[in-house]
């Protein structure tokens, strides 16, 4: 069902200054940027190793942009670090009609917009053992029991 580590989401304050620091220090190039007002967030994608499946894996780091939005309230209740880990999928919609069969919370209704053209989803960090998980199909990437 699921074929690579789609991103893990990293939550920060100042996404340029964050940026420069995984130039820097791991020589992880900015490959995306974007703003997701649906999610409340800026938004830069690292790609750290690419795959055949359509996909890559990426860190994902994330600035709020405004004070209501997820990773605004997690700044503030935990400060800056790992947010989410995100799982790379054929088929969003059949991953999450799958695992919500199994008793945890699909957070969205019907697959959202994500970064660059993907579909995503959210599983509720209670019931993934303290962890947001969220599942991506990324553009291209057809529907169908990958
Ligand atoms: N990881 C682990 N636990 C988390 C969490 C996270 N990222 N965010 C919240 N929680 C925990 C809180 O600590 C809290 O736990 P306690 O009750 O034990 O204190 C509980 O979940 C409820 O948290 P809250 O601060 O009251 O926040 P809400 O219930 O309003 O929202 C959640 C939590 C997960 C439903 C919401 O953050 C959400 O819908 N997230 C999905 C969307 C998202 O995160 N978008 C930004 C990323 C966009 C992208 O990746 O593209
Ligand atoms: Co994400």
């Amino acid at each position: 069902m699921f074929t690579r580590i789609d991103h893990v989401g990293i939550a920060c304050r100042d996404l340029d200054a964050t940026a420069e620091f995984y130039r820097t220090a791991f020589g992880f190039e900015v490959a995306h940027e974007e703003v997701n007002e649906e999610q409340g967030v800026r938004e830069a994608m690292l790609r750290v190793n690419g795959t055949d499946d359509g996909g890559a894996s990426y860190l994902q780091l994330l600035e709020p942009t405004r004070e209501d939005s997820p990773v605004a309230k997690f700044l503030a209740k935990n400060g800056e670090g790992v947010h989410h880990v995100a799982f790379g999928t054929s088929d969003v919609a059949g991953a999450a009609g799958a695992i919500g069969g199994r008793g945890v919370r699909v957070l969205d209704a019907e697959p959202r917009h994500g970064t660059m053209d993907s579909l995503i989803t959210f599983l509720h960090p209670k019931d993934c053992g303290g962890v947001l998980t969220e599942l991506v199909q990324a553009r291209g990437a057809t529907g169908g029991d990958g």
